[in-house]
């Protein structure tokens, strides 16, 4: 059999499973090990599946030894702010005074300072800016991601940083989920006219949809930010106009929106960190991913983080994601999230390699294409250098991908420093 590419002699290949639904309760914790595994790509996807010892069948054009090593799907980064102006290093020695992220915002720093910086950033200049920050993410791994707006909070720059995503999707093989995240933080000039502004954030979703800038609207529902009945009235009308739904919810208080997300059948839940058991029950009667971002809990220094086991336990679909921003966590790197989810949220390696692929493909709507290793399946995939998948979350603050592939093709390669 004629075949483009041909995989063999991988020691562990780590196979997530796909069910009906995102993996609850006890299946997050089952993951299929392949030892001795290979497999066969045509077209970018892949065409067949099995041992080692059966490839004699093929003739492939590009053949690849694995030796030994482990292969995985690509990972999946489900919450990203990925396109940003300027940067916030100066907040650092503010957090480490002491002063809480909401009250730096409430002063008009955080969020709003970067959305000052991208408001006065070409957009040119966003797409350059934002490569790096992409490319950084697929040498750790990711083939799927999604990215977020919300550093305009007004009408031109709003569209202009969906655009970059639009563009990056097109400079890449990768494939980009675009959020519009409008109601990211109130303007000052709209202090006190809060309901203004979100009909302002709403009247876009019609522009949005004409130029199919998003597949989804996400809301920062939090204290000093937006209320809950605020975030139920903007996901509302955005549902109405066919969008998919994300919140950031009860990230600091618990205001109740693990309950709005659920109530609206929205596809994630992000944050969850001060979740109610109410909340935690509500996820686990729906779909809705709970995605945990144990990389912000740890960049703001807390040390409360989000209660996996009890939302695992209750049967909630857990996914990860970095959260990756220039406030409250500055980092690319899934590997370093995955380490933290073992090490903060007491998730079992097998949770974890699910919860960076299948569930956070489902956190994002890309269950069909992305997290799972299949025929038919698009040959999305990274080969590690680690001994066993157990090592990946043990060996933490490096990067472990020996190469990353999207299609069947090579997207990155750890020996591009060491030109041959
Ligand atoms: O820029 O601080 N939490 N939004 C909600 C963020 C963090 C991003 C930021
Ligand atoms: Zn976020």
């Amino acid at each position: 059999m004629n075949v483009d590419l041909l995989i063999y002699n991988i020691g562990q290949l780590i196979l997530p499973r796909f069910c009906s639904t995102p993996l609850k309760g006890d299946q997050l914790g089952q993951l299929l090990i392949k030892e001795n595994a290979a497999f066969a790509v045509k077209d970018g996807l892949i065409s067949w599946l099995g041992n080692s010892d059966e490839i004699h069948n093929f003739i492939a054009i590009k053949k690849i030894d694995a030796k030994k090593k482990v292969v995985s799907p690509g990972l999946v980064d489900p919450h990203t702010h990925l396109v940003y102006g300027g940067s916030r290093e100066q907040e650092l020695a503010l957090k480490q005074a002491g002063v809480p992220y909401l009250e730096i915002l409430a002063n008009g720093g955080g969020i709003l300072s970067t959305v000052e910086a991208t408001r006065n950033t070409p957009e040119g200049k966003l797409i350059e800016k934002a490569r790096k920050h992409l490319e950084t993410m697929i040498s750790f791994g990711v083939t799927t991601l999604e990215a977020k707006s919300g550093y305009g909070l007004d009408r031109d720059t709003e569209l202009k940083q969906l655009r970059v995503v639009k563009k990056l999707n097109e400079l890449y093989p990768i494939s980009i989920v675009s959020t519009f995240l409008g109601p990211h933080a109130i303007p000052l000039t709209y202090r006190g006219k809060e309901e203004r502004f979100l009909q302002k954030m709403t009247s876009l979703l019609d522009d949005i949809n004409t130029e199919k800038l998003a597949e989804y609207v996400d809301i920062f529902c939090e204290t000093g930010v937006f209320t809950i009945e605020q975030s139920h009235k903007f996901l509302l009308e955005a549902k109405r106009k066919g969008f998919g739904l994300k919140i950031h919810a009860d990230e600091i208080d618990p205001l109740g929106g693990a309950e709005l997300a659920a109530n609206l059948g929205a596809t994630s839940a992000d944050h969850l960190v001060a979740i109610s058991d109410e909340g935690i029950k509500r996820l686990s009667d729906t779909n809705t991913v709970a995605v945990l971002l144990p990389g912000t809990t740890f960049y703001l220094g807390k040390d409360q983080y989000a209660p996996a086991r009890k939302m695992i336990e209750a049967g909630a679909a857990v996914a990860l994601a970095t959260d990756f921003n220039p406030g409250s966590c500055v980092t690319e790197n899934m590997q370093l999230i995955m380490s933290l989810a073992a090490l903060k949220l007491k998730m079992s390696p097998e949770e974890i390699w699910n919860a960076v692929t299948i569930n956070s493909a489902w956190a994002i709507g890309q269950e069909a294409e992305s997290g799972v290793l299949d025929v038919g399946r698009k040959a999305d995939f990274v080969i590690w250098n680690i001994p066993n998948y157990q090592y990946l979350p043990y060996h933490f603050g490096v990067n472990h991908a020996a190469s990353v592939y999207c299609g069947g093709k090579l997207i990155w390669n750890e020996s591009r420093i060491l030109s041959d």
